[in-house]
């Protein structure tokens, strides 16, 4: 039985990749951080808290990380923990390189000393590219990371000590460039989720209008399900590498919120207004992303659409409130 570490169980990307790996006969353990609330730590790996290892964890703290390694001995372990909100990430700058960027390091250096023969997925970001876009209007491996927002820089450092330690100490450490990927696990303050839920609430008579930032930006969205088959991928690929993940299509805010207020009949025009606190200092304007390395080496291919995922999202939202 081959055994899996997960930090950032507890997300959207952590619980899909737990179930994920649950299903293939892997042992799984993770690392949550302490919450006050306890309730709100663990929802989503809730269904399947009986067959995972869960442990207090935090990347910040290089001796506990180490510590977990050296006892569990994973097979793989799958980096997935950060300050994932680039908005906050202007607010929190100093937190977000401790924890994205130092974090790393931490974790590389317990990977290191603890289990050397593991191999290692870093998630890697779209983020990265910030204002850089390739002539032929996509993001690719070799696109240049001009990144515009402490998360994105956070992301860069990380990503190149990935490739440091790689080459150094000979470790089977991996990048998956992840562009946005959503699903009903979706924090509600990122923008898909918040913009359904928003709808949802509007629909059902129980909010009036839906507060929102800049609507101009483009974003190459795909499902967190199909991202996490993926990075079981790339962690298992014979030679430790870099890969885009992404669907290859782009929507602008404005389409998607469109798509999903129409789906319930409303329009969002009479709906939407901006507030001005959910704009970012800078933002980074149009992701599109090119996967033919990952789908020539692997033969990946998503299995939701853009419409396949809004519509569960949906239906999730319409359930629930
Ligand atoms: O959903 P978002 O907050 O995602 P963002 O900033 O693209 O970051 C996500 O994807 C990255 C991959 O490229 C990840 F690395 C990162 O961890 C995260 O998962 O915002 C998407 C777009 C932005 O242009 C934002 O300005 O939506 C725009 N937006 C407009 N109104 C809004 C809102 N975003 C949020 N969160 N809230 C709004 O009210």
């Amino acid at each position: 039985m081959k055994k899996a570490f997960i930090t950032g169980i507890s997300g959207q990307d952590g619980s899909y990749l737990a179930e994920y790996l649950l299903n293939l006969g892997y042992e799984v353990h993770g690392i949550v951080r302490r919450n006050s609330v306890p309730e709100h730590q663990q929802s989503r790996i809730d269904f399947h808290r009986e067959n995972i290892h869960v442990y207090y964890g935090d990347l910040t703290d290089a001796s506990g990380l180490e510590r977990l390694l050296k006892k569990i001995q994973p097979d793989e372990i799958y980096n997935l923990g950060a300050q994932s909100h680039v908005r906050i990430s202007f607010d929190v700058p100093n937190y977000t390189v401790q924890t994205n960027a130092l974090g790393v390091l931490n974790i590389l250096e317990a990977y290191r000393n603890a289990c050397p023969e593991a191999k290692f997925y870093q998630a890697s970001s779209s983020e990265m590219f910030g204002s850089s876009v390739d002539e032929d209007g996509f993001q690719r491996e070799t696109t240049r990371m001009t990144p515009v927002s402490p998360y994105g820089c956070s992301k860069v450092f990380a990503y190149n000590l990935v490739h440091n330690y790689r080459n150094a100490y000979k470790l089977h450490a991996a990048n998956g460039i992840l562009f946005n990927h959503e699903s009903p696990r979706r924090g509600s303050n990122f923008v898909t989720n918040k913009v359904v839920k928003g709808a949802v609430l509007i629909k059902k008579g129980l909010a009036k209008k839906l507060e929102m930032g800049n609507m101009d930006s483009f974003r190459d969205w795909g499902h967190s399900k199909d991202y996490v088959r993926a990075m079981h991928m790339i962690i298992n690929h014979d030679i430790a590498d870099d890969f885009v993940v992404a669907t290859g299509t782009t929507h602008s805010v404005r389409e998607m919120t469109d798509y999903v207020f129409s789906k319930l009949g409303l329009d969002f025009n009479e709906f939407v207004v901006q507030n001005p606190i959910y704009l970012r200092p800078e933002e980074l304007p149009y992701l599109r992303g090119d996967c033919s390395k990952l789908k020539k080496t692997f033969n990946w291919a998503p299995e939701y659409t853009f419409e396949t995922m809004m519509d569960e999202m949906i239906d999730f939202w319409m359930k629930t409130l």
